[in-house]
């Protein structure tokens, strides 16, 4: 049988073999939801990057730049880290160059797998479909706040090994771990996350539209995919069946 594995921070990724696996990355507030939303309204491609020079230099050379650190907009960038920002008409076609404090950086140290691609609740079942039909091993690898971990992504990744649930073989203890958090919470998720540390934070910032947002559950069937270094929208040809 398949095996299904969840890293629950980047700072833990390299205790896990990626080769041959597909890793899902995860930042439900906000990094995951952001490209799941600008890819499904049309932005060609986004490379995330971890540090804000290198997403300064794209910027130089013709991306859109989008930079966020500690939950706000980073300053001489055209975009921050909201999915309302992702939704605009403009970026329809365009190339984007992204750094966040922590989802980018997930992505980054991901490359050694099989296939990298984004989850968020916004493509939940798009994502689901898809393990079902591979023959792969499968990693969450939930992106944290800062090396520590957090509630929304390991929500997520408990949601994720519930739906797979009886078609993988438990890797570790952590889809055990994180299966029975979300079972905890299936009926009162938004509580749950309302109480989480970045939820709090994000209030802080007045940014509660956003949080409501990137709980919402298939919005969108789009997977985003790493090709190479860029995320682009999935198609069949990038499919692994
Ligand atoms: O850390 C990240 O990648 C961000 O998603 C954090 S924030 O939601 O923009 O604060």
């Amino acid at each position: 049988m398949r095996k299904i594995d969840v890293c629950l921070s980047p700072d833990l990724i390299e205790l896990y073999n990626l080769s041959g696996k597909v890793v899902v990355v995860v930042d439900i507030l906000r990094a995951t939801s952001c490209m799941t939303t600008g890819i499904a309204h049309g932005v060609n491609s986004i490379k995330p990057v971890a540090t804000l020079a290198e997403c300064q230099e794209l910027q130089f050379k013709g991306y859109t730049a989008a930079a966020e650190r500690n939950g706000k907009k980073v300053d001489g960038f055209d975009l921050g880290n909201s999915p309302f920002d992702y939704m605009d008409e403009e970026l329809r076609g365009k190339d984007i160059a992204v750094t966040t404090t922590n989802g980018t950086l997930a992505i980054t140290k991901s490359m050694d797998a099989e296939q990298v691609i984004i989850g968020s609740f916004l493509n939940f079942s798009a994502i689901i479909n898809y393990l079902k039909r591979i023959k792969h091993d499968v990693v969450v690898h939930c992106a944290g706040w800062k090396g520590k971990v957090n509630m929304e992504d390991s929500l997520y990744a408990g949601a994720v090994v519930d739906a797979l649930n009886g078609q993988m073989d438990y890797a570790c203890d952590a889809p055990k771990i994180v299966h029975s958090l979300y079972l905890q919470a299936k009926g009162n998720m938004l509580d749950f996350m309302q109480n989480s540390s970045h939820a709090k934070r994000l209030t802080k910032l007045s940014i509660q539209r956003d949080f409501e947002y990137c709980l919402k559950f298939d919005e969108f069937k789009n997977i985003p995919v790493l090709k190479g270094d860029h995320l682009m929208k999935m198609g069949i040809s990038d499919m692994l069946i």
